[in-house]
């Protein structure tokens, strides 16, 4: 049975849990429980709190599926940085998807909210938590993209290579569509990414 850590939200575990059902598609839902049991794993691994990580983990795409009308109301009205505007969706909903979880799911907790607020783009400095939430939602079971099993025995092994594993994949993915790049993926992946003194 599913059961979540009830100390960061006035709402219950089974409140927290119906509310991201109605927030998603079920194939999402079951990724978020995926990044969930990651994140739990990955926590347990590297010393942190088991059950915050995967309350974290189970959140981080709580806004996956919000429409586009909703995320432009929200940057333009809750105090997002405008420039956001010029980008989309995908940067979209872990940043301006910490609005939503205040509102909907009433989670204050830094510490969780910045976690989600980096999930997508990772960040110069990272805290343990956004490492861990970062990492799992790349390698979580339900993956399947070439090069995931590496990515897992990488992340396993030691989570800051796991982070600069999926930030250099990522980047390359990107590139190789000539998408355009969020500064912070830059910026992330010069410290995390990178290997020193090239
Ligand atoms: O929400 P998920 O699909 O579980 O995963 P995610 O939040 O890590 O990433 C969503 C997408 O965002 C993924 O396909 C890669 C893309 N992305 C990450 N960084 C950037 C980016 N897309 C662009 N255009 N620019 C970026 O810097
Ligand atoms: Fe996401
Ligand atoms: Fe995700």
């Amino acid at each position: 049975m599913l059961h979540f850590d009830e100390t960061y939200s006035p709402l219950t575990s089974d409140e927290i849990i119906a509310k991201a059902r109605a927030n998603m598609d079920a194939s999402r839902f079951e990724h978020c429980i995926g990044v969930s049991e990651t994140a739990r794993h990955l926590a347990h691994l590297n010393g942190y709190d088991e059950n915050k990580a995967a309350l974290t983990g189970f959140i981080h795409d709580y806004a996956k599926q919000v429409s586009d009308a909703d995320f432009i109301a929200a940057i333009k009205t809750q105090g997002f940085d405008l420039e956001l505007l010029k980008w989309n969706r995908l940067i979209w909903h872990g940043i301006v998807g910490t609005y939503f979880i205040k509102r909907d799911l009433k989670i204050m907790d830094a510490e969780i909210l910045r976690a989600v607020w980096y999930h997508t783009t990772g960040a110069p400095k990272m805290t343990a938590l956004d490492k861990i939430v970062f990492v799992a939602d790349y390698i979580e079971p339900r993956r399947s993209f070439a090069g995931v099993d590496q990515a897992r025995q990488v992340s396993f092994a030691n989570l800051d290579a796991g982070v600069g594993y999926e930030l250099t994949h990522t980047l390359e993915f990107l590139l190789a569509k000539r998408a355009r790049i969020y500064p912070q993926t830059l910026l992330a992946y010069n410290v995390w990414g990178a290997e020193k003194g090239e």
